[in-house]
């Protein structure tokens, strides 16, 4: 029988961590045990939580009067129907709420994990798409579109566009509003984005922000995908895991889907409550179907650490049975100076996103998106080719204001 196996990390004055373990062992499943008589005992054994290890760890020192552990507590399959509602209520639900305790990882047996189907794209099919296979994907956002008209959105994509960016995707507090309505903004990014490619000979890819209540959500993805949209940005936090899983799964929303982090530090911010990031931002936006997944990268203006960062990124690529591998996508202040170290840390399979360092260029998007692609063709082909030079100009301009590997400042 499948299951679920859930890693919490947990505090207790005590250090009685076998009576706290067995306590939610039980009390997330059958409740009381040993009181019913030995005929029910029978019927629920099955659906009972089983304590499967106790780790003590070292105490934080500024909390020297506690101790802390990490328990591991098996869920069976029998007890949950195979969505996101039902996993999360039963390994964290009512817990949740129970004092000093965090959701670190949930191991799902394979059958179960085979349940889920993913990305419908994942890296190989994202590069696909824009036949870009040798360096890591250059992303841009849209910036100050607020107040903004189409004739100001079309000339804002097609100079990211011209920047030879790959993706341009909205921001994601551009929300349904009058002056550029959902539907035109996808015609016009579309005729935008054919001449560009006629001209430069390469794509690039509009992620339009799917937003609104849930339950016109699907429509609207539909309607997306029937005029031609390339990909679809969504705030899953700000809806839950199971509406992007929904959207991801549904065969007539054929477009790579973009998660975006907002609202998620509410759950993974504290490192004693909560949600670990890299099960969040990681293994669950994987699961849910997220090809592309944004997160703070360590160097940015919301920046998360270093090991966080690799720990998510680790989840959205390892090996998962047919799972595809997830995009990750180490994002907010970046500019050109960060690429090297950003290759560096995420590899090749990621992409580079900006919104001020493309924008915030001194000769504006389309040489910021020009700075962005010679850095990052330097930091490519100058590990094969020999005495590797090139013209980059708009990097040079690009490293005068913001450095070569500079932490974003205020
Ligand atoms: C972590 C998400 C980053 C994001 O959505 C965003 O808009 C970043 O903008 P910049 O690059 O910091 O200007």
């Amino acid at each position: 029988m499948g299951q679920i196996i859930a890693t919490y990390q947990v505090y207790d004055k005590t250090g009685d961590f076998a009576k706290k373990a067995e306590g939610i062992a039980l009390g997330l499943t059958v409740g009381t045990w040993t009181d019913l008589p030995t005929l029910v005992q029978d019927q629920v054994k099955k659906h009972k939580g089983q304590v499967v290890s106790i780790e003590e760890l070292p105490p934080d020192p500024k909390r020297a009067d506690l101790k802390k552990a990490l328990l591991k507590i098996a869920y069976p399959s029998a007890n949950f129907s195979l969505d996101f509602p039902a996993i999360l209520t039963t390994v964290f639900g009512k817990l949740s709420l129970d004092g000093m305790i965090k959701l670190m990882d949930l191991e799902f047996s394979s059958d179960l994990r085979d349940c889920f189907p993913g990305p419908k794209f994942g890296i190989e099919g994202l590069r696909e798409k824009l036949k870009v296979h040798d360096r890591p994907l250059l992303m841009s956002i849209f910036k100050s579109m607020l107040g903004r008209d189409l004739s100001y959105f079309g000339e804002q994509l097609r100079k990211q566009a011209l920047g030879g960016v790959d993706l341009v995707k909205d921001d994601e507090i551009l929300f349904d509003n009058p002056l550029t309505p959902f539907s035109s903004r996808i015609l016009v990014a579309k005729d935008v984005l054919r001449k560009t490619e006629e001209l430069t000979g390469e794509k690039t890819l509009y992620a339009i922000h799917l937003s609104g209540p849930t339950f016109e959500l699907l429509d609207k993805a539909r309607q997306a995908v029937e005029l031609g949209a390339d990909a679809l940005l969504f705030n899953v936090f700000a809806y839950g895991l199971d509406v992007l899983q929904s959207l991801a799964d549904h065969p007539e929303i054929s477009v790579p889907i973009l998660a975006h982090p907002a609202v998620s530090g509410a759950l993974t911010s504290s490192p004693i409550y909560g949600v670990h990031s890299a099960l969040l931002l990681g293994k669950l936006l994987r699961y849910a179907g997220a090809d592309l997944v944004l997160f703070p990268s360590p160097y940015g203006s919301v920046a998360l650490e270093k090991e966080v960062t690799l720990a998510i990124t680790e989840e959205l690529t390892r090996p998962a049975g047919q799972l595809k591998r997830s995009f990750p996508v180490p994002s907010a202040g970046i500019h050109p100076g960060l690429v090297p170290q950003l290759i560096k840390d995420f590899g090749v399979d990621s992409v580079i996103n900006a919104g001020g360092g493309i924008h915030g260029h001194p000769d504006g998007a389309e040489a910021g998106g020009k700075a962005f692609r010679q850095v990052i063709d330097r930091e490519i082909k100058s590990h094969f080719v020999e005495n590797y030079t090139r013209k980059q100009q708009e990097l040079d301009v690009a490293l005068s204001i913001w450095g070569e590997n500079k932490k974003w400042t205020k």
